[in-house]
């Protein structure tokens, strides 16, 4: 026969049971378990005052009391999941919701095309052995000009316009401290690439930025001859281009180099007939290059009686002109989506 405190606990479970049943959201549904199974709710009172019952009574009224927590919060679970299952198809059959509706599109970027050539005569190079290096923007004037055998008062200083920073470092002008930087720390055979940003205080026109990309190119080793240098420049033209481009070398002046050479390859924009890009003159500057100077060797502390090396700068911004037919160099850092989405 049940006691006077079973029958307490079972009227307790059934109206919770019908208050379970009847709660209409999750919210209703969190209020009747915190009433009831919550630190100061019903059923957990009684649990906690079994200890002070008698201790003949204390087992049947504990059992019962822990059968009816259980019962009630696994109806809790069950009406908490019906009740969330019924809200989401209620938003679905929703009738301001249409389906048909098209999504909102998702705007995606795409690389810069600086980026895209950069990458792509990355890979070119690094399947051809050279490894890919970086320099610092901010560079000394060791790095920059004296150790490229441009000592101060050198008049190839004019050639670069530089930015002059108060702590007396410069922005770097060129890729080529990067060589010396290299031949420090790397033995020969050399064979690397360093991809980057340079600055010059230069009035900007169609062809001219104060902040474009060069790519350094380095190889060294013994019996290094013009010759690796031609081939070198010519597979990176043709895989960029995608098929065999008309260049000119014709000689040139860097106090880092001896012989130096300056590249030229056929305008892609006017097909050679002349142009604001080729300045009318069918031909686009675009790679500097000659063998290492002795002088830079040795700073670089190679011995030049042993080892010889090419080296060249790439007008990258020039070279991706060509590429797609970009007529104006500041396009590049304009920021004009209209521009960039092209790519
Ligand atoms: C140099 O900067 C040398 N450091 C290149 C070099 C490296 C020579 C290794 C020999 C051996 P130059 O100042 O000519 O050279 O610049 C190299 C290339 O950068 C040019 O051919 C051109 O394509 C590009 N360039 C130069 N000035 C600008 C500019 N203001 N705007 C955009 N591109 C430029």
């Amino acid at each position: 026969m049940a006691s006077d405190g079973e029958r307490e606990i079972a009227a307790i479970r059934d109206r919770v049971v019908a208050e379970i049943r009847a709660a209409d959201s999750v919210t209703a549904l969190d209020d009747v378990r915190v009433r009831v199974l919550g630190r100061s709710g019903e059923l957990t009172l009684q649990l906690r005052a079994v200890g002070a019952l008698p201790a003949s009574e204390r087992p049947a009224a504990g059992k019962a009391l822990n059968q009816a927590r259980r019962a009630i919060e696994a109806l809790l679970d069950e009406r908490r999941a019906s009740l969330e299952s019924a809200a989401i198809s209620g938003a679905l059959h929703d009738s301001s919701f249409d389906f048909t509706l098209p999504a909102t599109p998702m705007r995606l970027g795409t690389l810069h095309p600086i980026s895209r050539i950069q990458y792509q005569i990355e890979d070119i190079f690094t399947s051809m052995g050279f490894a890919v290096l970086d320099g610092p923007e901010v560079e000394s004037d060791y790095y920059n000009f004296e150790a490229l055998n441009i000592p101060k008062n050198h008049p190839a200083r004019d050639m670069q316009d530089t930015f002059y920073l108060e702590d007396g470092n410069l922005l770097r002008t060129h890729t080529s401290p990067v060589q010396v930087r290299a031949m420090e720390v790397m033995r020969p055979p050399i064979r690397a690439i360093a991809p980057g940003r340079v600055f010059r205080y230069e009035v900007t026109d169609a062809s001219h930025e104060n902040t474009f990309y060069q790519v350094e190119g380095l190889m060294v080793d013994e019996d290094i001859s013009v010759a690796n240098l031609i081939a070198v420049m010519k597979t990176m033209l043709r895989e960029v281009f995608e098929r065999d481009v008309t260049v000119r070398l014709r000689p040139g002046y860097f106090p880092f180099v001896e012989p130096g050479f300056e590249l030229d390859i056929r305008c892609f924009i006017c097909e050679g007939k002349g142009c604001a890009v080729c300045k009318r003159s069918g031909w686009v500057e675009l790679m500097p290059c000659g063998m290492v100077h002795p002088a830079v060797l040795r700073y670089g502390r190679i011995d030049p009686d042993r080892h010889s090396g090419f080296a060249f700068g790439l007008g990258l911004n020039r070279l991706v002109m060509m590429r797609y037919r970009i007529d104006d160099i500041r396009l590049f850092l304009s920021g004009d989506l209209r521009f960039l989405e092209q790519f």
